[in-house]
């Protein structure tokens, strides 16, 4: 069997790089990154060949190609079952999808308002209303979860949707987003799993800067 490769931009900027690769971890594969430069005309050519879709991430798993981090996700989710990366229980199973989707349809006034830079650090950043309104949202969500499953991640064990609220995470740190009680607490417990360390150890050693995303606020 070929190597398995996921095509991945920025770990300081690409959330969903971090998603995809988050989920690639969690599934326990052997992967390869293929790290490509999205501004760059010739990348953009090797992003094309690696996914239709010219975004990253995009798995290749055994002659297999799959683009979009929520199909990655379900076709981790099928080749690795004992990974349990959805839950078992079907309600919790379908919960969980409802909020992957959720964020992956979603959120648009906090991924423009709030960029993930996880070398950032914006302390007393000033939150429009409409991203704010995204964030009470996403803590809804966290404490509903968190309550209903018990913790300490959102289903009980991670899953996915931990992995797709990671970036989140990195995005409250970044402009300075408090958190209190279970919330914050899940959000340590995030920033402290082993393969988020390694992805933000890696993101904080780029060099690459995006220079609209690095204002002086
Ligand atoms: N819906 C896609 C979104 C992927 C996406 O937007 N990726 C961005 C990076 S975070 C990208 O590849 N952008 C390419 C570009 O800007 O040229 C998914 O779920 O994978």
């Amino acid at each position: 069997m070929a190597a398995a490769t996921l095509s991945l931009s920025s770990k300081n900027y690409s959330s969903w790089s971090m998603r995809g690769w988050l989920m690639a971890k969690l599934a326990g594969i052997d992967f390869r990154e293929v790290i490509v430069e999205p501004d760059d005309a010739d990348a953009r050519a090797e992003i094309l060949l690696l996914s239709p879709s010219i975004l990253v991430p995009c798995l290749t798993y055994d002659g297999v190609r799959v683009w979009d981090t929520l199909a990655i996700g379900e076709f981790l989710h099928e080749i690795a079952p004992k990974k349990e990366l959805l839950p078992k229980d079907r309600a919790a199973r379908a919960h969980a999808r409802a909020i992957c989707g959720e964020m992956h349809s979603g959120f648009t006034s906090l991924r423009q308002a709030l960029p993930m830079n996880i070398k950032g650090h914006f302390p007393g950043f000033k939150i429009w209303s409409k991203a704010q309104a995204d964030i009470e949202r996403i803590k809804t969500i966290w404490a509903e979860c968190l309550s209903t499953y018990g913790g300490p991640f959102l289903f009980g064990k991670v899953t996915l949707a931990d992995a797709m609220y990671a970036p989140v995470v990195s995005r409250f740190r970044t402009y300075d987003v408090k958190l209190e009680g279970a919330l914050a607490a899940y959000a340590d417990r995030i920033w402290a799993l082993p393969a988020v360390t390694e992805w933000r150890e890696a993101a904080l050693a780029e060099k690459e800067e995006i220079e609209e995303l690095e204002v002086e606020f």
